[in-house]
């Protein structure tokens, strides 16, 4: 029995040409998604994932496979869908899951032959099941996964073409802010996997540098840290030589011993959401969990800094409190935390959240042409109708925050406190100018996409 796992080409990715230039490498990451599905599958499968971001795949001169199960993220969906269409035509029966599907399952129910919403692990073999017998339900639905069911990812299976590994060690965050689907999606419940499944996964991992996927690595609460601490003490011991990046929240930076341990364990790199430079921005966003304790963002930053970790900081713009002049003044608020990144991102209603709800509710989807919209939805496009920021003012907002933060002084600047305080000035540079470059092609992508708009196409 022949199973595809295919990932479809993603909008943000298919711009790049991976065979071109080995440095788009790094733009292109593991579906580790599939890599599990993988892991749950019986042997008398034979398995072949598929991802379209690595380059189209010749479908019709590959051989015929019994079942297709294909990922999607909300981004990926038209896609998605074309490819779901190529199997059918075939007779191939096709399973859809991932958070699109189980977000928009109607609309994916119309497009697949069967949708599985949830997480996989507790319903993949009934699925595998039935489809040998010929016999697939239209839906099944996997719910909350036992933590411990999470099977070791086949790594095995995209050996190459990457140049990070991904991983995941947690499910679950109880912060629920408005703009994020994962509460809805991996619930409230913060779930850790067995340390010794986390370690011996990471040694089957053969890139160096790695992602660990999850939402948030140590967790909100006391008990989560500890747990933290523990995984990290196991890494170190298990002398892994890797280099990983994660997300984390900011509590991140108030434990010396966590982040001494962390960066034994190979930590390179964290990525923080701050969202926004105001306590009412961060209340209507519902991520109160940043102003405990009368925080002071700058000393974080710089704690975390000091244990050689680079800081990625992200920013939304959009908010019913932002006006004009939005975009500078969260360059220089990221500039004043002194992160060495800023990643900033288009107030974006995704599918099965409290701000989709609030935004449908008051007729502000701008971009509501389903299943074709979705497209934009990669947080890069401003798909909504903002309260204080027009069309053009609000891309116009994006821009100036990227050029300010991304000034030739103000990197300079950065890369030179990084050689002072001996952090990774190179890795600085290397990241300063890619993200840089980037600011390049989105000017031309905006263009694009407001072209688009006014024609209504
Ligand atoms: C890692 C990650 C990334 C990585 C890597 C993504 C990749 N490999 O393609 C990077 C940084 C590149 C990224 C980028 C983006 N991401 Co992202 N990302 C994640 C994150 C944190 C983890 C995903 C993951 O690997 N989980 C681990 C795997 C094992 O879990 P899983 O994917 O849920 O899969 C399980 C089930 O869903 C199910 N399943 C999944 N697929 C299938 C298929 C079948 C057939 C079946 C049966 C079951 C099944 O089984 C699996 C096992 O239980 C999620 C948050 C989250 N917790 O999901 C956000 C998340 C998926 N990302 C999100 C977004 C918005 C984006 C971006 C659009 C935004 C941006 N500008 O950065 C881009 C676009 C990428 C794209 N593909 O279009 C949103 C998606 C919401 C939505 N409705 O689509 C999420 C949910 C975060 C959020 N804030 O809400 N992302
Ligand atoms: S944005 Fe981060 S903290 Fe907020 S709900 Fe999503 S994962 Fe949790």
């Amino acid at each position: 029995m022949r199973l595809y796992l295919i990932n479809p080409s993603n909008p943000l990715v298919s711009i790049v040409k991976v065979k071109e230039s080995r440095w788009n490498r790094y733009r292109v990451w593991k579906p580790l998604s599939l890599m599990v599905l993988a892991g749950l599958t019986s042997p008398e499968w034979e398995i072949s994932i598929v991802d379209e971001n690595l380059g189209a795949p010749d479908y019709p001169a590959m051989p015929r496979p019994d079942l297709v199960g294909i990922t999607a993220f909300t981004s990926q969906a038209n896609r998605a869908y074309e490819v779901a269409t190529h199997f059918r035509r075939l007779g191939v029966p096709v399973v859809m899951g991932g958070i699109h599907a189980t977000m928009c399952l109607e609309e994916v129910m119309e497009r697949a032959d069967s949708v599985v919403t949830g997480e996989a692990e507790g319903i993949w073999s009934q699925v595998l099941e039935d489809a040998r017998h010929g016999s697939l339900k239209r839906r099944y639905d996997g719910g909350l996964a036992e933590i411990s069911d999470v099977p070791i990812a086949r790594h095995d299976l995209l050996a190459t073409g990457y140049a990070c590994g991904a991983i995941q060690t947690t499910r679950g965050c109880p912060l629920n802010c408005s703009f994020c689907s994962v509460t809805a999606f991996n619930g409230a419940h913060y779930r850790q996997r067995p340390i010794p499944d986390v370690v011996r996964e990471f040694q089957l991992i053969r890139e160096k540098h790695v992602l660990v996927v999850d939402d948030n690595l140590i967790g909100t609460r006391h008990e989560h840290i500890a747990r933290a601490k523990d995984l990290f003490r196991a890494m170190a011991q298990a002398n892994l030589r890797k280099q990983w990046v994660a997300q984390a929240s900011i509590n991140f930076a108030d434990d010396e011993e966590l982040l001494a341990l962390a960066a034994k364990a190979g930590c390179s790199g964290v990525f923080i959401g701050f969202e926004s430079p105001t306590p009412e921005g961060l209340r209507e966003l519902g991520k109160k969990f940043n102003l405990l304790k009368g925080r002071d963002f700058c000393a974080s930053v710089r704690r975390i800094q000091r244990h050689g970790i680079p800081v990625v900081g992200s920013f939304i713009i959009g908010l019913d409190i932002d006006e004009p002049g939005i975009g500078k003044r969260i360059a220089e608020v990221a500039s004043r935390y002194g992160v060495d990144n800023l990643n900033a991102l288009f107030l974006t209603p995704l599918p099965g959240t409290r701000l989709w709800d609030q935004m449908k509710s008051e007729d502000r989807i701008a971009l509501h042409t389903f299943p074709e919209d979705w497209k934009y939805y990669t947080l890069t496009f401003p798909v909504a109708r903002y309260k204080n920021l027009s069309l053009d003012g609000i891309i116009e907002e994006m821009i100036s925050c990227g050029r300010d933060f991304y000034s030739m002084p103000r990197i300079l600047r950065r890369v030179w406190s990084s050689l002072w305080q001996r952090r990774k000035p190179l890795i600085s540079l290397v990241g300063n100018f890619s993200y840089r470059n980037n600011l390049r092609l989105n000017l031309k992508a905006y263009a694009y996409f407001k072209s688009s708009v006014r024609a209504g196409i």
